[in-house]
């Protein structure tokens, strides 16, 4: 009986996992285990034998079924354990930080612009980056003769042999736009027109691709006047403060008379600063929109006027938040925007990486 009780613990305290436990549960105390059948035994014994061997059996079994169950809950701490120390999750970690993004400083400015110009009346229009020749140069009074539609700084889209198609360019101003809106509104009307232009130039202060903002006025008396109560008006709620500007006779096909636009600043430690000072800044250019220009867009000179001008935005940008170095938009290298609080575009971008 000893030996059977040693056989049977030593065996339960060496089992490995829970099948080899129900292995030895059915071995020693199953219907047909050695146990049970050493009970069934019993009836062939004298009376005196039985007394013994009666409960010494029961408890031998009791003992067997005891040691099993401890073995079996020892067993199933250890698998938990063995989950636990595999599969934790430290739930009061912090979270891994994550960039944030941030607005582009020309879509920023596009945006202030856009909604500086809507308070005054005008909507944004908006129209193809690849434009016919008739809409980028024709419509705006530059005649094919003219040096600034041979100047090789116009991007021209390929055309294969015998494609009698008009020629295509990149617009080189967002002009065109505002010609497709006086076709297709008449006047009178009010529009700026944002977005990308091309130019076939790069050095330190060109780039390719950049950004401009056009504005348009057409009515029955608009003047010289109101197009410089606007633009000042403008350049004070961009600039947070007040804003003189300086009008300079100058030359543009499409507009006559024309003047470039000045504005009031101080230079100092190689720093501008708009709106303080005695220097002047040259910012946009301008003037009443052409009867050429009127007429190819459908709207009679004879009855209506008005004024057009076209700034670049990129450069609105860099004075607005003193961002010295074109670079910051164009690089693939955003260290520049970082540097100058607008981090995280960390995404490349199409404008990426024209130096590198
Ligand atoms: C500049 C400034 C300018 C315009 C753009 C314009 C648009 C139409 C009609 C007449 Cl639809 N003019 N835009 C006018 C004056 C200047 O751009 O410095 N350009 C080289």
């Amino acid at each position: 009986m000893d030996d059977l009780r040693q056989k049977y613990l030593d065996a339960i305290t060496g089992a490995a996992d829970e099948g080899a436990l129900e292995a030895l549960r059915v071995q020693a105390v199953g219907k047909k285990g050695e146990i049970s059948l050493k009970m069934r035994e019993l009836g062939k014994m004298s009376p005196e034998e039985r007394q013994i061997m009666g409960p010494a059996l029961n408890a031998l079994k009791d003992q067997i079924n005891d040691a099993l169950a401890l073995k079996k809950a020892a067993l199933g701490d250890a698998a938990l354990n063995e989950r636990l120390a595999t599969e934790w999750l430290d739930i009061t970690l912090p979270s891994r930080p994550r960039r944030q993004g941030s607005i582009h400083p020309v879509s920023q400015v596009t945006e202030e612009v856009s909604a500086i110009f809507a308070d005054m009346g005008f909507a944004v229009a908006e129209g193809p980056q690849v434009e016919s020749d008739w809409f980028n140069f024709d419509a705006l009074n530059i005649p094919p003769e003219h040096p600034a539609r041979q100047e090789h700084d116009t991007f021209y889209m390929h055309r294969a042999a015998g494609d009698d198609r008009p020629p295509h360019v990149l617009r080189t101003h967002t002009s065109p736009v505002q010609i497709r809106a006086m076709q297709d509104q008449g006047a009178p009307i009010r529009v700026i027109a944002p977005g990308r232009v091309y130019r076939c130039d790069y050095d330190q202060t060109h780039t390719p691709m950049f950004h401009q903002i056009e504005g348009l006025a057409i009515d029955r008396d608009i003047s010289m006047a109101n197009l410089k109560w606007v633009l000042e008006e403008f350049f004070t709620a961009f600039f947070g403060t007040k804003v003189q500007t300086r009008f300079r006779a100058s030359h543009f096909p499409f507009t006559e008379p024309s003047a470039e636009v000045d504005i009031q600043c101080s230079w100092q430690d190689g720093t501008v600063k708009v709106g303080e000072g005695n220097d002047w800044l040259e910012v946009l250019g301008s003037g009443m929109v052409h009867p050429n220009v009127l007429r190819a867009a459908g709207v009679d000179p004879d009855e209506w006027q008005g004024f057009a001008f076209g700034i670049g935005i990129d450069r609105l940008a860099m004075l607005k938040y003193g961002i010295p170095d074109l670079r910051a938009f164009f690089d693939s290298d955003l260290r520049w925007l970082r540097h100058y609080g607008f981090a995280a575009l960390d995404v490349p971008t199409l404008h990426g990486g024209l130096s590198r």
